[in-house]
């Protein structure tokens, strides 16, 4: 396999690259202005900023770019892609803006680490943003072995994640592993998600079968993670296919995400167009409502906590446009 192939490549990326000078990579990771981009002749840092306009694509980690030589030796961004997927989350330093996470991605893993309770809130948002990004979803069970019975979790996963494929692992026994490569078959790239501590480093390290990427013990009190990963980054398995370690992150706010919060509530979804009101019903007490009382309560109450996030997002992006 060539460094490419085993990062995804297919006929598709290669004929878009066509269109420009440079030669195709992908981006593996970014720091401060500078990509470390796979090419089929190796790694190359290329720097993104010098050259382009500020309104240029900024490249994320997943990215197909193509890169042309510049002075001394080095490299820059040509042109980025066009995405396939994409996730986005609310910056959460800013309240109405984007922050893009990962580019490229065919799987969101939403990882939770079975040495705490499921937040229902918090695994439902991650499924919005994973949904939202254009690529499948999986719920990934970890740290199965600290559970007796790890299949109940997974049976409460399944509940909260309609759509998703549920995995269950225990990466430090080597268990499940096999399920997760089947979802990188055919060289597809999966994004790991999730709070910090819950064993996305692991679970990488165990695929790979090496120290690839640091971990470290969460915190014996309340079983939080460290922070230990810092930056988003794009590994490549042995076995083909490749994964995006990320950073943890504790609760994920989505971004302009109806069509993800309608998939991560599928069932919600389905009813709707049946009540009286139609597109107008919230759901609470409206005539001939075919939602409420039809789906559990505690979905309904968090889907409509995130319909009105979203609606507010809109409001205010609205206002700013007409300033
Ligand atoms: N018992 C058990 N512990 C695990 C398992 N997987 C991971 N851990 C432990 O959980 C802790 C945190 O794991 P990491 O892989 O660093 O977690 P992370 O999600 O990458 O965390 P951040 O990089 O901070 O986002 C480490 O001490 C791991 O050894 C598992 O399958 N079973
Ligand atoms: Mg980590
Ligand atoms: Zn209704």
């Amino acid at each position: 396999m060539t460094p490419l192939e085993s990062l995804g490549v297919d006929q598709r990326w290669r004929e878009l690259a066509q269109h420009h000078q440079g030669r195709l990579g992908r981006v593996v990771r970014v720091d401060r202005g500078e990509c470390e981009v796979m090419t089929d002749d190796g790694h190359v840092r290329v720097s993104s900023d010098s050259l382009r306009a500020q309104d240029d694509v900024a490249p994320v980690t997943g990215d197909w770019i193509t890169v042309v030589p510049d002075l001394d030796d080095s490299h820059v961004v040509e042109q980025v892609l066009e995405r396939r997927t994409l996730v986005v989350r609310r910056d959460p330093a800013e309240h109405a803006r984007a922050q893009t996470l990962v580019a490229n991605a065919d799987v969101v893993g939403v990882v939770h680490g079975l040495d705490r309770r499921i937040n229902p809130a918090q695994l439902e948002r991650f499924c919005v943003v994973g949904w939202q990004s254009g690529a499948a979803v999986a719920v990934i069970l970890a740290k199965a072995d600290l559970r007796h019975h790890p299949e109940r979790d997974a049976e409460k996963a399944a509940a909260l994640a309609p759509g998703a494929t549920v995995v269950v692992t225990a990466a430090l026994r080597g268990e499940g592993l096999d399920d997760l490569t089947a979802l990188l078959e055919g060289g597809r790239t999966l994004a790991l998600l999730g709070p910090s501590g819950v064993g996305k480093s692991t679970l990488i390290n165990a695929l790979v079968g090496d120290e690839v990427q640091a971990t470290q013990e969460v915190r014996a009190g309340d079983a939080r993670g460290r922070h230990t990963t810092i930056a988003r980054r794009l590994i490549a398995l042995p076995s083909g296919g490749s994964i995006v370690d990320t950073p943890g992150i504790r609760a994920v706010g989505p971004w302009d995400a109806w069509e993800g919060l309608a998939a991560a509530y599928a069932e919600i979804d389905a009813l709707d167009d049946e009540c009286r009101f139609a597109e107008d019903c919230w759901h609470q007490g409206e005539p001939d409502c075919a939602v409420a009382g039809n789906v559990d309560p505690g979905r309904l109450r968090r889907y409509l906590e995130l319909a009105e996030e979203l609606a507010d997002q809109d409001l205010e992006l609205a206002r700013r446009r007409r300033k």
